[in-house]
C-alpha cells in the first residue's frame, strides 16, 4: 500500500522555486541536527541556548527579509519557510529570529535615519547586537494606543520614563526599540526610541516561572529618567501606525512559524500512532485516530496554503493588514488544535518532554496571545467586514 507523507499530500514544493526549497532545507537540517537534540532540556531549565545565535547569523537568518545593510533580502515566501522550520524546533527559536528581524531591525530599517541603519543593521544581522521591541505595558497590551511610557526633550537628549512588560529578548538585548509618547508633540504621538544597554535608568528584569516559551528570554523594560542622545529617536516614526507596521511584518511570519510547530506535533503523533500497540494492533489502524490525523493534516494544509498565498501577495505589495490578521489567527488556531490532538494521541507519554507536543502546545498559548490576541484579530477582520469598530 502506498504511504503518502504530509509534505507530498500538500506538495508545496510544486510551487516553490529552487532557491526557496534550498533555503528551507538548510534551515531544516540545522534545526534537526543542532536544535532538536537540545531543546527539551533548555525548555525544562527555562534557558535560551544563546550559543546558536552566531550560527543563525551565519545562515543569514537575522533580518533575512531586509534588503541591503548586510541582510539577505529574501522574499516573503522564503522568510516564511525559514520561520516555519525554526518553529518546528521551538517557538522560542522562531520568536528570537522574529523579534530580531521583523520587529527590532525592521523598525530601524523602516523608521531610522540612514546613519542609524548603517550603524545598527549590519551589526544586528551578524548577531553582534541583539534587539528587542518594547510596545506592551503592564496595563496596556491589546490597547497600546493608551500607553503611559513618556519621553521628553531635555537639551540634546530625550528622557524616558515608564515600563514595558512581556518583552521577548529584553533580558539579553544590547539595544531596545522602545515605543513612547513624546511630550513635545501636539497631540502627543507615539515615537520609536533606541535605548542601549548600559544607559543609566534602563533595566530589563527577567520574567520567571513562565510555563510557555520557556526556552525564550522574556523580560520587563524599566525606564527611570533614562537619558538617551537625541540622535536615538527613530525620525520616521510617528503614531501607533509605526509599531503596527512592524507588527504586520512579524504577524505573517508567526503564521508560518505556528504551522512549523503544528507539523512537528503531527509528525510525532503519526509516528507514535503507527508504533503504539493497543488491543493488539497499532492505534493508527483505528478509525478515530485516523480521523484526528486527517483533521490535523487538513488544518495544516489550509493554513500553509493561506500563508503561501498571502506571502506571494506580499511580494507583489498587495498584502493588506486584514489578510495578515487572517493568516495569524487561522494558523495559530490550527496549530493549537493540532498540538492538543497530538498530545492526546500520545496518551500519558504526551505529557512528557520526551515528545514535542506538550512543549509546542504550551508555547502556542503565548503565540495565541502575542502579536495581537486571537480575539483582537477577529475584531480587526470584523471591522473590515462590517465597517463597525468593536474594540
Ligand atoms: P486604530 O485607530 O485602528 O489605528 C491607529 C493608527 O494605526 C493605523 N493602523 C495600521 N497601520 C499599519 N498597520 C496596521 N496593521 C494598522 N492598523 C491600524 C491606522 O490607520 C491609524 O493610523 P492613523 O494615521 O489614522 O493614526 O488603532 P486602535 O487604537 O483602535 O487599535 C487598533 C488595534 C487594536 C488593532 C491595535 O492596537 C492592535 O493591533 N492591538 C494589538 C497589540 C499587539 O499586537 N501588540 C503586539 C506587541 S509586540 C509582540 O507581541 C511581540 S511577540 C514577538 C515574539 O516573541 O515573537
Ligand atoms: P489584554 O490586552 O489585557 O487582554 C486580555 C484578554 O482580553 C484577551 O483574551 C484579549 O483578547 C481580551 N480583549 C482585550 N481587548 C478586547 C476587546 N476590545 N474585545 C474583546 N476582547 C478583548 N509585547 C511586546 O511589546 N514585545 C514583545 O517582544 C512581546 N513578547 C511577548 C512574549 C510572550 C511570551 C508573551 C506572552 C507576550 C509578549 N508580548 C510582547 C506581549 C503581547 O503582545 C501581549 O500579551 C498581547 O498584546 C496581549 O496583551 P495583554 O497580555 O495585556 O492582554
Amino acid at each position: 500500500m502506498d504511504v503518502v507523507t504530509l509534505e507530498r499530500l500538500i506538495d508545496l514544493d510544486a510551487v516553490l522555486s529552487e532557491d526557496e526549497i534550498l533555503t528551507r532545507n538548510t534551515v531544516r537540517q540545522f534545526v534537526a541536527e543542532k536544535y532538536l537534540p537540545i531543546i527539551a532540556e533548555h525548555f525544562e531549565r527555562h534557558t535560551f541556548p544563546e550559543h546558536v545565535i552566531p550560527e543563525l547569523a551565519a545562515m543569514g537568518l537575522l533580518g533575512a527579509s531586509i534588503k541591503g545593510y548586510g541582510c539577505a533580502g529574501v522574499n516573503a515566501v522564503t522568510y516564511g519557510l525559514i520561520l516555519q522550520e525554526l518553529e518546528y524546533g521551538d517557538s522560542g527559536l522562531r520568536s528570537f529570529v522574529s523579534v530580531q528581524g521583523s520587529l527590532a531591525m525592521y523598525a530601524i530599517y523602516r523608521f531610522g535615519s540612514e546613519e542609524q541603519k548603517q550603524y545598527w543593521l549590519p551589526r544586528m544581522a551578524r548577531g553582534e547586537v541583539i534587539g528587542c521591541f518594547g510596545l506592551t505595558e503592564p496595563d496596556f497590551g491589546s490597547d497600546p494606543a493608551s500607553m503611559r511610557t513618556m519621553a521628553h526633550k531635555d537639551g540634546d537628549a530625550y528622557v524616558l520614563n515608564g515600563s514595558k512588560m512581556w518583552i521577548t529578548n529584553a533580558p539579553i538585548c544590547h539595544l531596545a526599540v522602545v515605543w513612547a509618547k513624546l511630550e513635545e508633540d501636539h497631540p502627543k504621538a507615539i515615537r520609536g526610541f533606541l535605548v542601549e544597554r548600559g544607559t543609566p535608568g534602563f533595566e530589563t528584569p527577567t520574567i520567571e516561572r513562565k510555563m510557555s516559551l520557556r526556552a525564550s528570554p522574556t523580560g520587563e523594560i524599566v525606564l527611570s529618567n533614562c537619558r538617551i542622545p537625541k540622535e536615538n529617536l527613530l525620525p520616521g516614526s510617528r503614531g501607533l501606525s509605526s509599531p503596527l507596521a512592524c507588527l504586520n511584518q512579524a504577524r505573517l511570519g508567526i503564521a508560518w512559524g505556528a504551522i512549523g510547530a503544528a507539523r512537528a506535533c503531527f509528525d510525532s503523533a503519526l509516528a507514535y500512532s503507527r508504533q503504539r500497540i493497543q488491543f493488539g494492533v497499532p492505534i493508527a489502524s483505528k478509525q478515530l485516530i485516523q480521523a484526528q490525523l486527517v483533521d490535523m493534516a487538513l488544518g495544516i494544509a489550509s493554513a500553509q496554503l493561506m500563508n503561501y498565498h498571502f506571502s506571494r501577495l506580499k511580494d507583489q505589495d498587495r498584502l493588506t493588514p486584514y489578510q495578515v490578521s487572517m493568516a495569524k489567527k487561522h494558523s495559530v488556531r490550527v496549530a493549537l488544535q493540532v498540538a492538543r490532538m497530538a498530545r492526546a494521541i500520545h496518551g500519558a507519554s504526551g505529557i512528557s518532554l520526551e515528545f514535542p507536543p506538550i512543549r509546542h502546545m504550551l508555547n502556542l498559548e503565548s503565540v495565541y496571545t502575542y502579536e495581537g490576541t486571537d480575539e483582537i484579530h477577529s475584531l480587526i477582520i470584523g471591522r473590515g467586514l462590517t465597517g463597525f469598530d468593536a474594540f
